[in-house]
Order: C-alpha cells, then sequence, then structure tokens
C-alpha cells in the first residue's frame, strides 16, 4: 500500500532515536513575515518541505556566534545523525526558541537568549553560568529557506546573537561531531576549501548568508568592544 508519506513503507525508518525524539517533543514557535507569532507546530512538521510549500510555514529560529577573548569565533560541525544539514560546518550553536513562555518572551528577545543558553549546553556542554543571558547582543533578524535534501529544509526567521566570553565547552556527540575556534584569516580558508569541494568540507547555508552579509563587520565591531552600535533588530532581512 501507498501512504500519505510518499512511497516508503516505513518513512523515517533511518532516522536517529535522539533526532527523531527531538522532531516530535519540540514545539517550533510559528510566525509570519513580520515575526509575529501566528501559531505553533512540531519541529517534524516545521522541518518537512512539502508542509513548508503548502502550508507556507515559517518558524522562528536562532543562530549564536560566540567568540573568545582572543575574539576567535567557536565553529561546529554537526553530527552525522542530524537530519538536517548533517555533518556541515556551522556556527556556534543554532536552535529554536520552544513556544513555551520563557522563550516567547518578547522584551530585547529574551525569549531567544533563554533558548540560546539551554541549547548551548544541551549541544556543547556549555554551563549556563559561562554564557548569561544579559551577555548576549541580539544582531539583528533574517528570513531564508534552504532545502537540506528532498524531503527536509529548513524556513527560518533567524535572531543573530553574539556573545564574548571564555567558556568550557564539552561537546555532546549526539549534536556535535567537531568543534574548532578560527580567526578571520583561518574562516576565510575554511571557505575557499568549502567552495573548491575540498576535503568534503560543507558549509551550512544560514552560516554562508551570515559570513556574506554581515559578519566581518560585525567581527570588527567585537573587536572594538562597539557590538551594540551594529545592532538593528527593527529591520528582517529577506535573504
Ligand atoms: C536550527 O538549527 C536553527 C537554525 C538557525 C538553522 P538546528 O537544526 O541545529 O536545530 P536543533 O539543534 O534544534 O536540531
Ligand atoms: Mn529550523
Amino acid at each position: 500500500t501507498t501512504t500519505a508519506m510518499g512511497d516508503s513503507a516505513a518513512p523515517d525508518a533511518g532516522m536517529d532515536a535522539v533526532q527523531r525524539r527531538l522532531m516530535f517533543e519540540d514545539e517550533c514557535i510559528l510566525v509570519d513575515v513580520n515575526d509575529r507569532v501566528v501559531g505553533h507546530d512540531t519541529k517534524y512538521n516545521c522541518h518537512l518541505m512539502e508542509k513548508i510549500e503548502s502550508e507556507n510555514l515559517l518558524h522562528r529560529a536562532f543562530s549564536v556566534f560566540l567568540f573568545n577573548s582572543k575574539y576567535e569565533l567557536l565553529l561546529q560541525q554537526r553530527s552525522a545523525t542530524k537530519v538536517t544539514f548533517p555533518l556541515v560546518w556551522t556556527n556556534t550553536c543554532c536552535s529554536h526558541p520552544l513556544y513555551r513562555e520563557s522563550e516567547l518572551i518578547d522584551e530585547n528577545s529574551l525569549g531567544v537568549r533563554n533558548a540560546a543558553q539551554r541549547k548551548l549546553l544541551d549541544e556543547l556542554g556549555i554551563p549556563a553560568e559561562d554564557v548569561p543571558v544579559d551577555q548576549f547582543t541580539p544582531l539583528g533578524r533574517m528570513l531564508y529557506k534552504a532545502p537540506s535534501d528532498g524531503k527536509w529544509g529548513e524556513h527560518e526567521l533567524d535572531y543573530l546573537l553574539f556573545i564574548v566570553r571564555d567558556v568550557n565547552v564539552h561537546p555532546n556527540p549526539d549534536e556535535v561531531a567537531d568543534i574548532k575556534y578560527v580567526n578571520k584569516d583561518q574562516l576565510k580558508e575554511l571557505l575557499r576549501k568549502a567552495d573548491a569541494g575540498e576535503e568534503g568540507l560543507k558549509l551550512s547555508p544560514w552560516f554562508r548568508l551570515v559570513v556574506d552579509n554581515f559578519l566581518y563587520k560585525w567581527w570588527d565591531h567585537v573587536e572594538k568592544g562597539t557590538i551594540q552600535d551594529a545592532a538593528d533588530m527593527k529591520t528582517i532581512h529577506k535573504l
């Protein structure tokens, strides 16, 4: 027999058990293109390209960029078990604020900052006290769509959060395959290799968008201690 899920008899049969649990436990926040909350849905539904297209689902997300006191940026390689974008290199930590009171707080993006603190611990083992919520600087918001494989993808309104802290890191292998700190030149070399297809190196589409549109000028602000001057939380950049 065929099913509504497609022609596979057992949809998602190969999905990692930990990632499958999060796909149904995590309730993402649905927003309109102006970032107004319009509802909620499972992480599973929010990342199915077919649903994204047919129901025009857009959800709220965040991307953390963590720098150490030498102003090097912490990157992660996603684990092989991630459903979307396995094994790609990307910024420090990405996820979604969930549809719960503490992560829906709009004032100064506090809900998103609470979610960022939660996921830095979950993905990278960074203790909450190493990343106090008042130390994140929300710099901007971008809206983008990116397919992962045929079935899965992203359609997000993504909050870009910067933080400068020396932290303890203990990556969670369910989430993260590898980490490294890079300076600007090392990042440029990584981009060159990814573009040349060297060493099978791949970067996430959202990290690429941030690099191409914002990162280097914001990084200069990090180094000068003027990061607050770069913040623009009014505009939603449609990329
Ligand atoms: C989703 O990240 C958020 C962005 C900005 C792509 P993710 O796939 O790592 O989410 P999670 O860690 O919740 O699986
Ligand atoms: Mn997402």
